[in-house]
């Protein structure tokens, strides 16, 4: 089954809004598998944003991301990597169509509340980088044939 990194940014966490992201892939019908609050460190965002260090708004990215803690997930389920970038909408919230998170929640560009992997390749590099396998549970739910 496919497994997805989601991140409620600090922005998000700050603004109280866990609870709601949690519960949209919740109701969506996925699994959550690990999920944890952490404080990143710069050497841990630096890498998680390695793709972005040569743009010019890397350093306040790396600021932003390590401003307050962040609330980790891990969520599986049917094409999930997709599915989970159409529910946060795009990048800037500016453009995010209402009824995603992003574009119900986010005002600003480097603030948009929620970081989702966006392959396949991303998501099990971000999954290992910020949970160990311990951390992770495999399980099935009776609900999972009716969605
Ligand atoms: P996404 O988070 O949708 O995958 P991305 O990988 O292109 O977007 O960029 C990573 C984050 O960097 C994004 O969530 C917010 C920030 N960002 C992107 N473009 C930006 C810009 N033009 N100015 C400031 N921050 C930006
Ligand atoms: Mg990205």
């Amino acid at each position: 089954m496919e497994r997805t990194f989601l991140m409620v940014k600090p922005d998000g966490v700050q603004r109280n809004l866990t609870g709601e992201i949690v519960s949209r892939f919740e109701k969506k019908g996925f699994t959550l598998a690990g999920a944890k609050v952490l404080a990143i460190s710069k050497d841990l965002a630096e890498t998680h944003y390695g793709e972005h260090k040569e743009r010019p708004f890397f350093g306040e990215l790396v600021d932003f991301i390590t401003s307050g803690p962040v609330f980790a997930m891990v969520w599986e389920g049917e094409n999930v990597i997709d599915e989970a970038r159409k529910m946060m909408g795009k990048t800037n919230p500016s453009e995010a169509a209402p009824g995603t998170i992003r574009g119900d929640f986010g005002v600003q560009v480097s603030m948009n509340v929620i970081h989702g992997s966006d392959s396949e390749e991303s998501a099990k590099r971000e999954i290992e980088l910020f949970f160990q396998k311990d951390e992770l549970v495999t399980y099935e739910k009776t609900i999972n044939k009716w969605v």
